[in-house]
């Protein structure tokens, strides 16, 4: 991976967390394209928010979203003020694997820019597709930091991006790209 110039190193924190419990302007919702809730961080999120979540997402996306698009919703129970629901690669469906990295940077880069646009402060992601979705941890961490890195360099907003990890393999593949984990993150 390329090296992290300082000034954007230090627009970026990892801290092993539920990301549904952090207070930030937005949270990231590693989705699925039926905008329905599911498993994993999206279940998760589904229940910390509450039902108004799941009747917004229906009656704003009737029809879902793509893989590597996002939308934006209110946050309703959460702290977070919005949730950025991403859709990241499912890997069981595609066998490509350039084409699955080239959706995971969509997803990341999509969900910025709904942050930009709201001028967003701080905003949260889960290691999307990393779970459920099958993409492996230690090719999508690379992705993830390098995408958010770029977008950061070239725009003033989100100031902040923090990597909520949930599992020990995360943690070590994040300790390893950004360092120390973030201890005085308020949540
Ligand atoms: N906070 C932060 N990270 C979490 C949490 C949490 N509360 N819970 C799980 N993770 P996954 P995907 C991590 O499976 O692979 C759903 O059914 C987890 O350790 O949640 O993008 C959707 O509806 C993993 O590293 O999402 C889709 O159908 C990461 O979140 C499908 O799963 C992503 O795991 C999406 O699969």
């Amino acid at each position: 991976m390329k090296q992290i110039p300082e000034n954007l190193r230090k627009r970026m924190q990892w801290l092993r967390s539920d990301i549904t419990r952090l207070d930030v302007d937005a949270v990231v919702n590693a989705a699925n394209p039926s905008l329905r809730g599911g498993g994993g961080v999206d279940g998760a999120i589904h229940r910390a928010a509450g039902p108004e979540l799941l009747a917004y997402c229906t009656a704003r996306c009737p029809q879902g979203i793509d893989y590597g698009q996002a939308v934006l919703s209110p946050g309703f129970g959460l702290k977070a003020r919005y949730v950025i629901h991403a859709v990241g690669p499912d890997c069981r469906r595609f066998g490509d694997k350039e084409k699955c990295a080239g959706l995971l940077r969509s997803a990341y880069r999509n969900s910025l820019a709904l942050a930009a646009e709201k001028q967003m402060e701080s905003v949260a992601f889960p290691n999307i597709s990393t779970g459920i979705y099958g993409f492996p941890k230690a090719e999508a961490a690379p992705i993830a930091v390098e995408t958010v890195a770029e977008f950061l360099a070239q725009n003033p907003f989100p100031r902040r991006v923090i990597f909520a990890v949930f599992d020990a393999e995360n943690a070590r593949l994040y300790r390893e790209l950004l360092g120390e984990e973030t201890k005085d993150f308020d949540s």
